[in-house]
C-alpha cells in the first residue's frame, strides 16, 4: 500500500525534537512491503501546502498522523497543541479520502478523547511498529480490526489490550536518511536514540507508564552502538538519549557506556537521568563515553514531598550525585515540580533553598502538576472536586495545592529574578 506519514508536531520550543517515533513505524511499514513516504511539517514552512503537494504527488491509501505534544504543560498561559494536528487532519480530508490513523505519545495518553477532538478515523495506542503494519495488513485485506491490541476506532475503545514487545531488537532502527532532514538547518540539534522503553517507577504525576507501560524493555547495546556509528560517519557527533530514566536498570547503562567507549565513537550527549542509585562509576563511565549534559528531575527539595511524589530517593542522593556529576565535568539541569498534592509554603522554599545550594548549570521550574489520567494525581483531583472525570483531561488540568495560588508564582518569580540559568 501506499503510506503517507505526517509527523504533526510543529513545536521548536526547547529545541528541534525530529519524528524518531514516525521513522520507526515508517521503517516498520517499509519491512513489511509498504511504499512509505515521510513528511514531517517541523521542517515545512507552510504545513498546509505541504500536506496537499505530498497528497497529490503520492496517493497515499491509507495516512498516518502521529500526535506528540498535546500542550505544553505550563499552568500560566498554557498553549494547548493538538489544534495542530487537527488543521493537519482537516487538510488530509480535503485532499484525499484515505484512512486517517493517528498514533504517538500525545495520542497515547488520551486516546479517544484525541480521536474525537482531531476527527481522524483510528488511532493505535502505544508503540505502532507491531500494529501499524498488521492493521495495514488488514485493510487491505478488508479484514476484521476489532481484534487488533490497541486499536481505537470512532466511538469504540480498544477491545483488546495493547501488547508490548519484550525484545526491542526485533524492531527495525530507521534508516539515519529519513530523520537527517529533520535535523537541517538546526544548528548542532542532537540526534534523538531510544534504547530502552518502559519505566518501572511510580511517581505520582507521570505518564509514561500510559505511553509505554511499567516493564522496562531495551535494544541490545551493539544494535545501539551501531545505529549511532551510522550517524558518526554521516557526520553527526551529537545525541540526545529520549530513555525516560537513561541509568535504570543501571546494568544496562553500564553495557551501553561501556560499548560506546570501546567503539571509539567521538562524540557528545545529552540524557535524562533519574538521580537515585547512581554510582561514581557509571557516572566515570558516562562521562568518558560523551556525556556532556543531563536533565535531573528531582522535582523537589523537601523530604515530605519527595515521599509524596513516590520518588525512591532522598535530598542527601541528590546532592552526592549531582556532586559526582560536576566532578566528572557533567552539565546539570535540575527540575523542581511545585505545587502537588503536600506542598506548603514552607516545602516549596526549602526546594528552592535547596536548588540553589546544588549550584547548577541550569534550573527549570514548574509551578502546578498537569493531571494525566489514571496517575494518583488525577485520583486525588477527583477526590477533591477539582475534576469530574479524567475525560475532562484532554484541555490541560492543573494540579495546585490549596493557599498557594498566586503567592507560589510571586515567590519564585521574584527568587528566580535576574538569573538567566533559571527557566520559569
Ligand atoms: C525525550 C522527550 C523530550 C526531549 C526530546 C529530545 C529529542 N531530541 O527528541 C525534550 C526534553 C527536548 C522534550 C521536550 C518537550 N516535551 Co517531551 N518527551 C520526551 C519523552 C520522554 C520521549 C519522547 C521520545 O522521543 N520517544 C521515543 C519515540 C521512539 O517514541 P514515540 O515518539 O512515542 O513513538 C512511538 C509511538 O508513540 C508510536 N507512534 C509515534 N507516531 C506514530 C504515528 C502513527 C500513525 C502510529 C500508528 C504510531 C505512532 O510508535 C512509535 C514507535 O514505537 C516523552 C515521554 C514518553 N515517554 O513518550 C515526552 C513527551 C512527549 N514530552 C512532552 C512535552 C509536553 C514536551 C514539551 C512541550 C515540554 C516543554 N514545555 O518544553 C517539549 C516539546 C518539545 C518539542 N519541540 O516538541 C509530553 C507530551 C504530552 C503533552 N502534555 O503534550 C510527553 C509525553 C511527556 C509527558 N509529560 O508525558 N521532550
Ligand atoms: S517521572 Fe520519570 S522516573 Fe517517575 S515514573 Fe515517570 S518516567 Fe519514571
Amino acid at each position: 500500500m501506499r503510506v503517507l506519514l505526517i509527523s504533526g508536531n510543529r513545536e521548536d520550543v526547547d529545541i528541534r525534537v525530529p519524528a524518531l517515533g514516525m521513522a520507526c513505524v515508517s521503517a516498520a511499514a517499509g519491512n513489511a512491503g509498504h511504499q512509505v513516504s515521510l513528511l514531517d511539517l517541523l521542517i515545512e514552512r507552510d504545513a498546509h501546502s505541504a500536506i496537499l503537494q505530498a497528497i497529490s504527488d503520492f496517493r497515499p491509501e491509507v495516512i498516518g498522523i502521529s500526535v506528540r505534544n498535546i500542550d505544553d504543560q505550563s499552568m500560566r498561559d498554557t498553549r494547548f497543541l493538538l489544534d495542530q494536528a487537527r488543521e493537519a487532519v482537516e487538510c488530509c480530508r480535503e485532499a484525499s479520502s484515505a484512512p486517517l490513523i493517528l498514533g504517538g505519545a500525545g495520542f497515547s495518553i488520551l486516546p479517544q478523547p484525541i480521536l474525537e477532538y482531531l476527527g481522524a478515523d483510528m488511532g493505535i495506542q502505544g508503540e505502532g511498529e507491531a500494529v501499524f503494519p498488521e492493521l495495514l495488513r488488514r485493510l487491505q485485506e478488508s479484514k476484521n480490526l476489532d481484534t487488533l491490541p490497541g486499536l481505537y476506532l470512532k466511538n469504540k475503545s480498544a477491545s483488546v489490550r495493547r501488547s508490548f514487545c519484550r525484545d526491542l531488537d526485533a524492531f527495525p532502527l530507521p534508516d539515519p536518511a529519513l530523520l537527517a532532514r529533520s535535523l537541517s538547518g538546526a544548528a548542532n540539534a542532537p540526534v534523538p536514540v531510544q534504547t530502552r522503553r518502559g519505566c518501572p517507577m511510580s511517581c505520582s504525576y507521570c505518564s509514561t507508564p500510559t505511553i509505554e507501560g511499567r516493564s522496562v524493555r531495551w535494544r541490545s547495546p551493539e544494535s545501539i552502538v551501531a545505529w549511532m556509528k551510522r550517524w558518526v560517519d554521516e557526520g553527526f557527533r551529537h545525541f540526545y538519549f529520549v530513555d525516560n530514566t537513561f541509568n535504570l536498570p543501571p546494568s544496562y547503562a553500564t553495557q551501553l557506556c561501556s560499548q560506546i567507549i570501546t567503539a571509539g565513537l567521538d562524540i557528545s550527549w545529552r540524557c535524562i537521568l533519574y538521580p537515585g542509585g547512581l554510582s561514581p562509576k557509571l557516572i566515570e563511565m558516562m562521562a568518558g563515553a560523551g556525556c556532556r549534559e543531563v536533565s535531573m528531575g528531582f522535582e523537589s527539595g523537601a523530604e515530605s514531598m519527595l515521599r509524596n511524589m513516590h520518588k525512591q530517593f532522598d535530598t542527601q542522593e541528590v546532592r552526592r550525585t549531582s556532586e559526582m556529576l560536576r566532578l566528572n565535568g557533567i552539565r546539570r539541569m535540575g527540575f523542581l515540580l511545585l505545587g502537588g498534592p503536600g506542598e506548603n509554603r514552607d516545602s516549596v522554599e526549602e526546594s528552592l533553598a535547596f536548588a540553589e545550594s546544588l549550584e547548577l548549570d541550569s534550573l527549570r521550574l514548574s509551578l502546578g502538576i498537569r493531571i494525566y489520567p489514571g496517575t494518583e494525581i488525577a485520583r486525588l483531583a477527583m477526590e477533591e472536586g477539582l475534576i469530574s472525570s479524567e475525560q475532562d483531561l484532554l484541555y490541560p488540568r492543573f494540579y495546585l495545592a490549596r493557599g498557594l495560588e498566586d503567592w507560589l508564582y510571586d515567590t519564585v518569580a521574584r527568587r528566580v529574578a535576574g538569573r538567566p540559568n533559571c527557566i520559569l
